[in-house]
């Protein structure tokens, strides 16, 4: 069933989960005159000092799911949530619809024009990217999703000639029914969420979502060297753009020494531009899916050109944080699972050129369920020390005992005084932790802001 306002006009809406999605579900619900019954796990107490001011027409319970959800006429439900919780049980054998965040959103947006992007890794920057793309090819933009912006608070603000280009996580995606990006971006798939979705193949089926949808006349941007989703292409309806190794199959986008190379199906010439100054093999990937992106929606190269020059990286992602005594700090916060932390470490190891590891690598948070010891290869080559931290630090220590020296440190700020100790100039300090934040901070934002206060208070 699609999400139609008109339906449920004046009727009561419950939206589960208020968080940051939440918040956002909950005011756009009542500035559309609905009445909204939020509710929460968290203690009423706790979830009251993160409430903003909500609108006089939205009440709302902490503390858990009770039947009062049960007097609504829909609810919406929040993207991290597990699907399986008992209040959407409960919901179901009410008969009542549950709609995704995302698709109520879209409902009251009058954009004609969406591009998404998911993957398992890379998705921020590629989204920030294509929306710098496509505002210097002078369109509105708005971005949103998951990069922290939720798609209630933006997507009702865009109009009808704007374009939306949206992070979209694959607990979005599994929610959804009726998502239908004009423009879309696979990025690459790997192990994550598992204890979320329930299995890999779950996981892959909500990536897949993001173009079922889709129609002849979409585009589909793939990541032609990561063979599930290459797989996974073949299922698309799409006209399907190719980004990766050239040699390896037909691809539309390509590096070669240090430039990005493009040939849209139907070009006559190679297009060739310079790639944004960003370290490692991953950001060139994330380029040539955003451009593909902007291009398959007829962006000059001269606006992706432009954006590429401009764009400095996303904060959390091995962004800068500053240099101590000749030790440079880099925080790569948003590094939530393994494969992140592998693509952090992969480009420290493109760009070393074979020298000593010289890296001094904080790991640790909440566990999220699977090893840590795929590292190990990666660590060899650029780490000269590992400082653990969180819940998960004595999963980390026995995954990764014996490779290189381990520190136990508990938290971020024994972490950072210790590198500081240990570390001499010309090493790096690499919080890049692998594991989820909640343990120890609010999420991966704040573990990230809280590291970047270290670094500058010493
Ligand atoms: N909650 C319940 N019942 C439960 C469990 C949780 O009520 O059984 C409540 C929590 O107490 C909290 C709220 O639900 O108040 C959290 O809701 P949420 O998990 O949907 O998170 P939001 O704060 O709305 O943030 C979400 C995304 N988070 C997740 O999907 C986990 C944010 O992505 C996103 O930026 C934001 O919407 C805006 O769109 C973060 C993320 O970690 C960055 N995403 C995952 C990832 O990238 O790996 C998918």
């Amino acid at each position: 069933m699609r999400f139609e306002p008109k339906a449920f006009k004046k009727k009561k809406a419950c939206v589960i989960g208020l968080g940051k999605s939440g918040q956002a579900a909950a005011k756009l619900l009542a500035k559309k005159g609905f009445k909204v019954f939020g509710s929460d796990s968290r203690p009423s107490k706790e979830l009251k000092k993160t409430l903003g001011r909500l609108p006089a027409s939205v009440t709302w319970e902490g503390g858990g799911h009770s039947d009062r959800v049960l007097k609504c006429a829909f609810a919406v439900k929040s993207p991290g949530l597990p699907p399986h919780l008992p209040v959407f049980s409960k919901l179901k054998a009410a008969g009542l619809p549950v709609f995704s965040e995302l698709e109520v959103a879209l409902a009251f947006s009058k954009c004609r024009e969406i591009v998404s992007i998911t993957g398992t890794n890379g998705k921020t920057t590629t989204t920030v990217l294509a929306a710098e793309i496509f505002r210097k090819a002078r369109r509105r933009t708005f971005a949103c999703g998951n990069i922290g912006v939720p798609i209630s608070e933006l997507a009702p603000k865009a109009g009808a000639r704007d374009l939306i280009v949206m992070e979209a996580s694959s607990y979005q995606l599994e929610d959804s029914r009726h998502f239908h990006p004009q423009a879309a971006a696979v990025l690459n798939i790997t192990a994550d969420h598992i204890d979320h979705h329930g299995s890999m193949a779950r996981y892959i089926e909500a990536k897949a979502k993001i173009f079922r949808e889709q129609t002849p006349s979409d585009s589909c941007v793939f990541n032609a060297n990561d063979a599930i989703v290459m797989k996974l292409s073949r299922r698309c309806a799409a006209k399907r753009l190719y980004f990766g190794m050239r040699g390896h199959g037909p691809v539309n986008a390509w590096s070669d020494k240090g430039r990005l190379f493009f040939k849209l199906p139907g070009a006559k010439k190679e297009l060739a531009l310079v790639p944004p100054a960003l370290p490692g093999r991953h950001n060139l990937e994330n380029a040539m899916a955003a451009a593909l992106l902007a291009l398959s929606r007829g962006v000059k190269p001269a606006a992706v050109q432009a954006a590429f020059k401009a764009f400095k990286g996303v904060e959390h992602r091995i962004e800068e944080a500053g240099v101590h005594r000749g030790l440079r700090c880099v925080n790569d916060s948003k590094a939530t699972n393994v494969d992140s932390t592998m693509v952090a470490l992969r480009s420290f190891a493109d760009d070393s050129n074979g020298a000593a590891p010289r890296l001094l690598l904080v790991l640790g948070g909440l566990h999220k369920g699977l090893p840590y010891t795929p590292l190990k290869p990666l660590i060899e080559k650029t780490v000269k020390g590992i400082l653990t931290i969180g819940s998960a630090a004595r999963k980390v220590e026995e995954d990764l005992s014996g490779v290189v020296p381990i520190f136990p440190c508990g938290d971020l700020q024994t972490a950072v005084d210790t590198a500081f100790k240990i570390g001499s100039k010309g090493d790096v300090l690499l919080l890049s932790p692998a594991c989820a934040s909640f343990d120890q901070f609010k999420d991966y934002e704040d573990r990230g802001r809280q590291f970047k206060d270290l670094v500058g208070r010493q």
